[in-house]
């Protein structure tokens, strides 16, 4: 049994996703940000950054969403949801998700949080929203060569993961949904019942 630490929405919808993906059981704990909850002691102890996702497996608090989808796919290899060791997707499975871990999902947090970075907030914000457009180029080329999922021909945690951090995209300048690849990939990652159910429980609203 597994526990989540989550807030609607946040980088936790990869990890809730991928839960109900591999059919494993768990269950939800709600850390309200907007209160301030993340900066409390008792959630502190579970999680120094302050951030969500927490996972606690086997009784162990476990953090970094990407880290906890590849590690839920190790675990439920019957669920089929990354290629595992020595099989030919392998190497672009974990360029991919490193890729959205490294160079993404970071410019989404400076988008949202720009205090962080010291400096002119807007500059900021202008600099992560080319990053993040750059980002859905590169991918949207990618699923126009070799789709219909990330990996090509067979769904993986990676594609959850664009798709959380694309829905982030709803209000910048240029959305991912701009580019047609990646709008089908949205439609196909969104009609899935794993990823239904987690929108539903969170309570997020229709998106795309
Ligand atoms: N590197 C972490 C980042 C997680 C993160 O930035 N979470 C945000 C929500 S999407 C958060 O907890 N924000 C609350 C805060 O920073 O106060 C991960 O990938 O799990």
């Amino acid at each position: 049994m597994y526990t989540l630490h989550y807030a609607p929405g946040a980088a936790s919808q990869l990890v809730h996703v991928a839960l109900l993906e591999c059919g494993a059981s768990h269950r939800l704990e709600r850390v309200d940000l907007e209160g301030g909850q993340q900066h409390g002691p008792a959630y502190r102890a579970l999680n120094p950054h302050g951030h969500v996702p927490t996972l606690i497996v086997d009784g162990r608090p476990q953090h970094e969403c990407a880290a906890l989808a590849m590690l839920l796919a190790e675990r439920h290899p019957e669920a089929a949801l990354a290629p595992m060791p020595g099989s030919a997707q392998r190497a672009d499975y974990l360029e991919l998700m490193l890729y959205l871990a490294n160079s993404v999902q970071p410019a989404f947090r400076l988008w949202f949080y720009p205090q962080e970075a010291g400096g002119d907030p807007t500059a900021i914000r202008n600099a992560a929203a080319a990053r993040i457009e750059n980002a859905w180029r590169h991918l949207a080329t990618r699923l126009e060569s070799a789709g219909p999922w990330l990996l090509g021909d067979a769904f993986s945690v990676v594609d959850v993961y664009a798709v959380m951090l694309m829905r982030w995209s709803r209000h910048l300048p240029r959305p991912a949904l701009a580019f047609a690849p990646l709008a089908d990939l949205a439609a196909r990652v969104t009609a899935r019942p794993a990823w239904r159910h987690a929108a539903e429980t969170e309570g997020l609203p229709a998106w795309p």
